[in-house]
């Protein structure tokens, strides 16, 4: 008889200062394998990915089969608009993930993660969700590694201040050119399941065939 396939929910959300730093480029190449020019600022994307991760090999954990699967629920939002405004701790809640997100060509956008660090920080302890003392994940990721010659923050520089800051991680992107994408991804899944941070109301359990590889792929933009 085959075995019951447990579908784990994770929720990662993206933290910028709405300054076109690519967030949404991120996520999008990510889940899509896809690039855009010519973005439109949106007030609030979601999208989603089903991925299969064989964890045994990751994490050593024997209640988690190669069968399992992760469904990556992302949340990209423009953080000082009317949404961050009026839904904030919403976005916060139950996120097992905390990326903070800034343009290696635009100087503002890095010094702004302090300050949405600091944010989350305290909406998190306001929301008292938290489900354990330790947090969500938090990593600070590096977007538009392509244009080397326009930029203005090294990778010295944010690693140092990410690990000043006890950030669990620090990562270099490029949507554009499709690199250092996946391992971030992977390595944000990796060090959610190592701390084990999951929201139990999150899980469901399908008892459905294992579907094909993984395709799963949708979205939804509020503008
Ligand atoms: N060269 C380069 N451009 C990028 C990259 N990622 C995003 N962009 C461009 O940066 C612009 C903004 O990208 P978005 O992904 O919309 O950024 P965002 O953070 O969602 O923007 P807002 O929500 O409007 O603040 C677009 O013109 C993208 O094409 C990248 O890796 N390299
Ligand atoms: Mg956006």
């Amino acid at each position: 008889m085959e075995q019951p396939i447990e579908t784990k929910h994770i929720k990662i959300i993206t933290v910028t200062d709405g300054c076109k730093a690519g967030a949404f480029s991120l996520l999008h190449r990510y889940v899509n394998d896809d690039f855009d020019l010519d973005t439109r600022p949106t007030k609030l994307d979601f999208l989603v990915k089903t991925i299969n991760t064989n964890v045994n090999n990751i994490t050593g954990d024997q209640d988690f089969d190669t069968h399992d699967r992760i469904k990556l629920q992302m949340w990209c939002a423009h953080w000082r608009g009317e949404i961050y405004n009026t839904h904030n701790p919403v976005f916060y809640r139950h996120a097992s993930a905390i990326l903070f997100i800034f343009d290696v060509t635009n100087r503002k956008s890095y010094e702004r993660c302090a300050h949405w660090l600091e944010d989350a920080r305290l909406q998190l302890t306001l929301d008292g969700s938290n489900l354990t003392d330790q947090g969500p994940i938090m990593a600070l990721v590096a977007t538009k590694c392509d244009l080397e010659e326009q930029r203005v923050t090294s990778t010295q520089e944010a690693q140092q201040w990410a690990t000043s800051v006890n950030i669990d991680g620090y990562f270099e992107t490029s949507a554009l050119e499709n690199t250092g994408i996946d391992e971030t991804f992977n390595s944000v899944v990796e060090l959610i399941l190592e701390r084990n941070y999951i929201f139990p109301s999150c899980q469901r359990v399908n008892t459905n065939p294992p579907p094909p590889p993984p395709q799963s792929r949708s979205y939804c933009t509020i503008q």
